[in-house]
């Protein structure tokens, strides 16, 4: 483990800002190829109905276009389905990639127009005519579950599509106390800066090259061959910058098949670029889950069972939307030991965009249910909520522990993460304040939530390699696909730190399949630990190798021959005669400086922490305010601790902004109500508070470098933790439960109704 201490724990400078600080950052938008063609989709309108016919003729002769195609013009096979355990693929039950004979949810793609210029493709798009017979729209998940609902595959005969459980019947059993909750994680939209796009051309080998915003870019060649019938040797895909994807880019999009499938069949480059309106709809989104929930308990408060009904929204087809799905039903039993549980999660389809991972993809669902549901069973108890936690917390030397889900928990101390909260948030003085502001009264309540969690990251292979160039530069090559995250910097660290050379003698080479033999990409907290363990391991393989042949050439015991930290080798204690990288790598056989391979981590790791959110609640206008955001993360060993904290400030924005101000919307006739960013409320700078950031490190036992992820945390923990705040202020006026968005209507209301029932 000695080498893992000069490659861990480094502030190493992101080198990927300086491009992006000039403005030099280069998006699938910014790219021109000679003869690119630009494409626009014709998208429903009609939430659900028979489509009877589309007019492409007035289209075709407008200026400009070179084809109009519909999904019998392309006949592409449908998109592959997600992987499902629970039976054999149904066929019918597939998302194709342009509607045929029916639509299903507003702004699905119907055709495709492709012009000489974008302009030219947007004016013909809306001379395409769709014949759409309306049939009656179901948006609620609930409502779709009821008997005569009106069915989205009436050949299936139902709309729930996914049904797991439950294992275990009467959960309750024994328990003194039962508290019953019924609890919404609202739908919210992604919303990457940069939406969906791909440039897709032939290439001069006959080939097709696509360049697309994606984290996965693996994946998206597979589906590509699939969909357009070829082998994989001749699709190549690359990414240039992404702007972010936060779970949404995980995989292709019927638009990138169709694209990719004109550019084939018209023999020219062919780019498509989402609008911001178009992404809002036409990008999946993510949560969505009704949850059903009792807990039982004993009269000290130590849990008995879990007994809970989840009904996951798909959207229109069961495609990304099992991930979440299947992600929540593992973490149902989050940071409790919770012997028993009955638990049937359901996944059910609607007239609305689809539904996929979004940062935390099932884990905040999970921990937003446990952590309000504690909060309620602590009322109803009279047992102060972080007693009551921490009589039900997991302790260390229970680990590794198997919860009654299936997951496998590898280390944690939670316990640990909640004191460090409490402290660094001074929650006694916080409650002392609280109860001298109640007690003078006055239009500012304080409230103070907690949010304790764990959650599943790093799951699978990832493929990584080092090799060292004649010229001594460290070249190294990930399958992973970064869209923010900083692997430049973090990987490029791992061999900085073994080898002692400075980061411009490390290129780090990623996100394209001609160049990297093979990845899986960037999603569910994984790159750090699965792409930085394999890079990891193959450095030390061809670091072993380099000091071998430095100390045949500087005539030595390889025992005696050590890294001089400026990118040679040297004999310990003889810094004079140093032997640099390149004269070693000159001197080596070919192939004998570089090594590769897959690092595999089947049951992944379980990062953890514990969020407290200090909230002012304006009970005049319902408004909330996060005044603090104490954090504490546990994600094992750090690489970069700068990163990580970056990557925790940008999940605690989304956290807080689920909890406070993001709901995607639709009318009972599935019309959309959230198309702009006018109707989408994101919280920018002005609403979030400075994150205090505080972590410990639990190494994890189940990879070398003893890491865990972080990408996701900050979400999991904070959206509850800020609602659990917001709830806690509003305490004193009987209001139970709220669910999120906070916003100050949904608050106003609650107080409002308090009001006038303590009037009645
Ligand atoms: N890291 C570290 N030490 C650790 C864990 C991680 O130094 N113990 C570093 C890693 O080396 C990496 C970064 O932190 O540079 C994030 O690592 P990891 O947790 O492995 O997550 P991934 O790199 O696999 O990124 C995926 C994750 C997910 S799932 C979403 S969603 C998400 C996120 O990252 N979307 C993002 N962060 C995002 N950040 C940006 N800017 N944009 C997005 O779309």
């Amino acid at each position: 483990m000695s080498s893992t201490v000069s490659v861990l724990g480094h502030r190493a400078e992101r080198r990927e800002d300086r491009a992006f600080l000039r403005g030099e950052g280069r998006y699938v938008s910014d790219l021109e190829v000679p003869g690119m063609l630009h494409a626009r989709f014709v998208r429903s309108n009609v939430a659900h109905g028979v489509l009877r016919g589309i007019e492409v003729s007035a289209a075709l002769e407008a200026p400009g276009v070179v084809a109009v195609l519909t999904a019998s013009d392309l006949a592409l096979p449908d998109m592959p389905e997600w992987p499902r355990e629970e039976g054999p693929p149904r066929d019918e039950l597939a998302r194709p990639c342009l509607a045929g004979d029916r639509v299903r949810f507003v702004g699905e793609a119907v055709a495709v127009v492709v012009a000489e210029s974008e302009a030219a493709a947007l004016d013909a798009s809306e001379l395409v005519e769709v014949d759409v017979e309306e049939l009656p729209a179901v948006v609620d998940p609930l409502v779709a579950m009821e008997p005569g609902a009106p069915l989205l595959f009436p050949g299936y005969g139902s709309n729930v599509l996914l049904e797991l459980g439950p294992d275990d019947e009467g959960a309750l059993e024994g328990a003194d106390v039962v508290v019953r909750a019924r609890f919404t994680n609202q739908r919210v939209a992604p919303v990457p800066m940069e939406p969906n796009g791909i440039l897709a051309r032939p290439t001069e080998d006959g080939g097709i090259e696509c360049v697309v915003s994606s984290q996965a870019p693996f994946g998206v060649r597979a589906s590509l061959a699939r969909a357009l019938s070829r082998e994989v040797e001749t699709i190549f895909v690359r990414t240039v910058a992404v702007g972010g994807g936060f779970g949404a880019k995980g995989g292709a999009y019927p638009e990138h098949l169709v694209i990719a499938a004109v550019a084939d069949r018209l023999g020219r480059p062919v780019r498509y670029v989402e609008t911001r309106s178009e992404n809002l709809v036409a990008m999946t989104h993510g949560r969505g889950q009704r949850q059903e929930v009792a807990l039982g308990l004993r009269r000290d408060g130590t849990i008995v069972g879990l007994e809970a009904t989840t009904v996951t929204e798909l959207g229109a087809y069961a495609w990304r939307g099992s991930i979440p799905w299947r992600t929540a039903r593992l973490m149902a039993t989050g940071v409790y030991r919770i012997p028993r549980l009955t638990l049937t999660s359901l996944g059910v389809v609607t007239n609305t965009s689809p539904v996929g991972p979004y940062r935390g993809a099932g884990r905040p669902e999970a921990a937003a249910m446990l952590e309000r549901l504690v909060e309620v069973a602590s009322a109803e108890l009279g047992i102060d909520g972080v007693e009551l936690r921490r009589r039900n917390l997991l302790r260390p030397e229970e680990f590794p522990y198997r919860t009654p889900t299936g997951a496998s928990y590898d280390s944690g101390d939670y316990e640990k993460v909640l004191d460090t909260a409490l402290e660094e948030a001074g929650y006694e003085a916080l409650r002392s304040e609280q109860a001298s502001r109640r007690a003078v009264g006055g239009r500012l309540e304080l409230g103070i939530g907690l949010a304790v969690f764990v959650e599943v990251s790093g799951t699978g292979p990832e493929y990584g390699g080092v090799r060292v160039e004649p010229d001594g530069t460290l070249v190294v090559t990930s399958g992973s696909s970064p869209h923010g995250q900083g692997h430049e910097t973090t990987l490029t660290q791992l061999v900085t730190g073994l080898f002692g050379v400075p980061a411009e003698q490390v290129r780090v080479v990623h996100s394209d399949t001609r160049v990297v033999p093979r990845g899986i990409g960037t999603f569910g907290s994984r790159s750090g630990q699965l792409a930085g363990n394999a890079v990891f391991r193959s450095g030390e393989t061809v670091l072993a190798r380099a000091r071998e042949l430095a100390a045949t050439m500087l005539e030595a015991d390889v025992r005696d021959v050590v890294t001089d930290g400026k990118g040679g080798f040297i004999v310990a204690g003889v810094p004079s005669r140093p032997v640099s990288l390149a004269e070693v790598a000159s001197a080596a056989e070919p192939g004998l400086l570089a090594e590769d391979g897959d690092f595999v981590q089947p049951e992944g790791t379980y990062p953890f922490g514990a969020h407290v959110a200090v909230v002012e609640v304006d009970i005049e206008t319902g408004r909330a305010t996060v005044k603090r955001l104490v954090a504490v993360d546990d994600c094992g060993r750090v690489i970069n601790p700068t990163i990580v904290e970056g990557q925790v400030h940008g999940g605690l924005a989304q956290g807080i902004g689920q909890a406070l101000y993001e709901a995607v919307g639709y009318d009972e006739a599935g019309n959309p109500l959230t198309t702009t960013l006018a109707d989408y409320a994101m919280p920018a700078a002005p609403e979030l508070p400075a994150f205090e950031l505080y972590e410990t490190e639990t190494p994890s036992p189940r990879n070398p470098l003893g890491m865990k992820g972080v990408g996701e945390a900050g979400t999991v923990g904070a959206a509850a933790a800020v609602q659990n705040a917001v709830l806690d202020a509003l305490s004193p006026y009987g209001v139970r439960h709220l669910d999120m968005p906070l916003t100050p209507e949904r608050i106003w209301q609650a107080l409002e109704g308090a009001r006038r029932g303590a009037g009645a």
